[in-house]
């Protein structure tokens, strides 16, 4: 049984096994939730990804929590919203579907997850929230070790679609 928990706030709070990191190409750090990440987990966590030589887009990586909460950061790319001729909503759904699988392959039981691509990226808040929905649908069956996924919203606009979206499962 697994429970999807929406919540308002602040990811680097988040007490769950791994947080997800809405990262760039490069892993090296960035503004918004990546940039509150790297502040929260402390200068050890630019070192790990350092490590990393970078991430493509839709595809994700692991780095220890350090100072977080969190025992692990998945660090994933979303794509860039060009139009949504770009394939933009399958590399969304393979940012979220590799992140899990990296989580449930170490034995999270727990994950948190923001709202990738949906700030500077530019992706539609609106549409961004279906696919969400349907890749964790398509992925409840796989997974082995996870049993809470929470998906938290910083902006008002994500909780309200977040909200509707998913107590309508
Ligand atoms: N906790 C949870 N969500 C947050 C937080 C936070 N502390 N801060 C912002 N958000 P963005 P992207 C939400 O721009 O669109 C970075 O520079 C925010 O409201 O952080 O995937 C990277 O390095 C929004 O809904 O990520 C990349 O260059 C969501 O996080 C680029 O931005 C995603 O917004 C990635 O762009």
């Amino acid at each position: 049984m697994i429970t999807l928990e929406v919540k308002k706030g602040d990811i680097t709070l988040e007490k769950t096994d791994a947080i997800v990191n809405a990262a760039n190409n490069s892993l090296l750090g960035g503004g918004g939730v990546d940039g509150a990440i790297h502040r929260a987990a402390g200068p050890e966590l630019l070192e790990a990804c350092k490590k990393l030589n970078g991430c493509p887009t839709g595809e994700a990586k692991l780095t220890e929590g350090f100072r977080l909460a969190a025992k692990y950061v998945i660090h994933t790319v979303g794509p860039v919203w060009k139009g949504g001729a770009q394939q933009e909503s399958e590399k969304l759904k393979s940012a979220y579907k590799n992140s899990l699988k990296l989580a449930d392959d170490k034995g999270c039981k727990s994950i948190a997850f923001p709202n990738i691509s949906t700030g500077v990226y530019g992706f539609p808040k609106e549409k961004a929230v279906l696919i969400v929905k349907e890749i964790i649908a398509e992925m409840l069956p796989e997974l082995k070790h996870l049993t809470q996924i929470n998906f938290v919203c910083f902006d008002e606009e994500n909780y309200h679609y977040y909200l509707n979206t998913f107590n309508q499962v």
